[in-house]
């Protein structure tokens, strides 16, 4: 009975520590730090709740499979159980040991499907962002704040200012404001890349010539840090992702300078580069008749 409390009390140790390691993630990133990123969106939230449903069901089950073990290599050890039992079946066990663990994965599955679903897309968005992949940087537009875009590409280690995090500072971060559900468009113009948000819980490839969907919101004002997370070519490593949250006034203050520093002159007017598509074709079609 001893080794079954001493084993419940290692389970409640791993539950606390793993509490434990949860509690001092406000503090910023230092040496060893353990666990997930800080979240800063609803949809990261609720991966780190989930996230922390698993840790326990996981850590119950392990503890009980190992105490299992432990209990049968002393029990019926070969000193101890000299003519081991010749059975072989044992209906209500097998029933059991059949219908508990699909008990668990439906309680698994029930909250990891919401999860899914809510991470896939939002139906209002308030803005959109589209990121383009690119051998090796990404390039960003605001397809419903101007007619502007602009390359974002790592800052080499010699060129780094106090404080910029190594490999992971672009010379144009991506701005968003707080507070506000930003559609996320996801394509690439060569190859395959991702890309992956941690502390905003996305993470949505990059695929050229087709668009993927996802959403954001940005619940502090801050800056994270991203990088592509499909194996893209030799510079992978070095197409940084930094998104800054500011306030709504001053993402129009942005916008408003952007729109002047980053013009598009090679191209249309984004939302009516659609329109335009269709006329022509329509033209095309009537002169071929
Ligand atoms: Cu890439």
């Amino acid at each position: 009975m001893s080794l079954l409390r001493r084993i419940g009390g290692c389970a409640a140790a791993v539950l606390a520590f793993a509490g434990l390691a949860q509690a001092v993630l406000a503090a910023p990133p230092r040496n060893w730090q353990m666990n997930l990123n800080e979240p800063a969106s609803p949809t990261m939230e609720r991966i780190v709740e989930f996230h922390n449903l698993l840790l326990v069901v996981i850590t119950l089950i392990s503890v009980f499979v190992l105490a299992l073990l432990l209990y049968v290599m002393f029990r019926f050890s070969e000193k101890r159980n000299p003519t081991p039992s010749k059975t072989t079946h044992n209906t209500v066990l097998e029933v059991l040991w059949t219908t508990i663990p699909v008990i668990i994965l439906v309680i698994i599955a029930i909250p990891s499907f919401k999860l899914l679903y809510y991470a896939d897309r939002v139906e209002n968005a308030d803005m959109t962002l589209k990121a383009i992949g690119r051998q090796w940087y990404w390039s960003y537009e605001y397809p419903d704040n101007g007619n502007f875009t602009f390359d974002s590409v790592l800052v080499a280690d010699e060129d780094l200012e106090d404080g910029q995090p190594r490999l992971l500072t672009p010379d144009n971060m991506v701005v968003v404001p707080v507070n506000t559900k930003v559609r996320l468009l996801v394509t690439a113009s060569d190859v395959l890349h991702s890309f992956a948000l941690p502390a905003l819980g996305v993470k949505l490839d990059a695929v050229p010539g087709r668009i993927n969907e996802t959403w954001f919101e940005v619940t502090r004002e801050g800056t994270y840090y991203g990088q592509c997370s499909e194996i893209c070519g030799t510079g992978h490593a070095y197409m940084p992702i930094a998104v800054k949250a500011v306030s709504k006034a001053e993402f129009e203050r942005w916008v408003a300078k952007a729109k002047e520093e980053f013009a598009r002159v090679d191209a249309p007017e984004a939302t009516t580069h659609l329109a335009q598509v269709g006329t022509q074709s329509t033209a095309e079609a009537a002169s071929a008749n």
